[in-house]
This record gives structure tokens, sequence and C-alpha cells, in this order.
């Protein structure tokens, strides 16, 4: 029970690094993080579960401003975010690190939130039975990037998906 508090601590934490990072960024035609209700082209939900997406795979316009609406249906907390293969990776594993104590927080909270920034993922934490939104304007690369979750196990067991054009 205290092993799984502390981890879901730690995540909020990891996630509010990627927030932070992405915040920090420079507004003028930056990222899509100054999006409103107002520019979203069209809503597209789905549905977390223990430990999958539905749908696997989503079809995008490049350049459109897309409202993911996802429900999480599992008994798990669940987090949807949006980057590449390698950003994932490198989130996966600091979140893995920060499970296993073996960070140091305050020099990682420098260090990787930089990278963080550079990375420029997207993305949002829900709880059991709620749903979360995140607003999203899809990049030209955006068939490069994957949707996943990165709670230690989760990706490992199939929970991410792709984007197409
Ligand atoms: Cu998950």
């Amino acid at each position: 029970m205290r092993y799984t508090l502390l981890t879901t601590s730690l995540f909020a934490l990891s996630l509010s690094l990627i927030t932070g990072a992405a915040l920090a960024a420079p507004g003028h035609g930056g990222g899509g993080n100054n999006l409103t209700e107002a520019d979203v082209d069209r809503t597209i939900s789905l549905e977390a579960g223990d430990m999958w997406f539905d749908p696997e795979e989503l079809e995008l316009a490049a350049g459109e401003v897309v409202r993911f609406e996802i429900t999480n249906t599992g008994n798990l907390e669940h987090e949807f975010v949006i980057g590449s293969k390698e950003a994932q990776e490198e989130h996966r594993q600091m979140m893995l690190d920060m499970a296993n104590g073996d960070h140091d927080m305050s020099n990682m909270a420098h260090g990787e939130s930089h990278d963080m920034a550079n990375m420029s993922m997207a993305g949002v934490t829900i709880a059991p039975g709620e749903t979360g939104t995140l607003l999203w304007s899809v990049p030209d690369n955006a068939n490069q990037l994957e949707y996943a979750c990165n709670i230690p196990g989760h990706y490992e067991s199939g929970m991410y998906g792709n984007f197409s054009f």
C-alpha cells in the first residue's frame, strides 16, 4: 500500500515536469500549449483500460486541432501521453527510476526538464472512472509519434497506440 501511494505521487511529479516544461516553452508559434476550446476542429474519444487503449490507431490530419477525451474504464490510474518513441522511452525510464528511488530528485528536476522541453510531449493523467481531456495541434510528423501510458509495466503490456494520416 505504501509503495502504491509513493509510486502515484512520484508519477504525478513526473507528469508535472512534462507539463512544466511544456508551459515553459516560448509562447510564439510554440507547440499548441495555448490552445483553447475555440480552436478545436474535432473531438476524438478513447477508452483507457487496464492495459490497453481503444482504439489502438487514430487517423489524423496534419494541422488540425484535436480534443482527446480519454475515459479510464479500468481500475488503475493511467496516463495518455503523446510523443516520439524515444521520448516515451525516456519518460518511462525516468518514472521507473523514480519509483525505484534511484534518482536524486533535485538534480533530476533540473537536468530532465530541459530534455522534456526538447521532446515536446503532451499528456494527461486519468484516475479510474474519470475522463481526461487534452487539446493537441497535430504536427506534420504525427505519424511518427505514439500515444502511450508510461506507468511502470503498462506500456510493456501493450498500452500504446499509433497515429496515421
Ligand atoms: Cu496505464
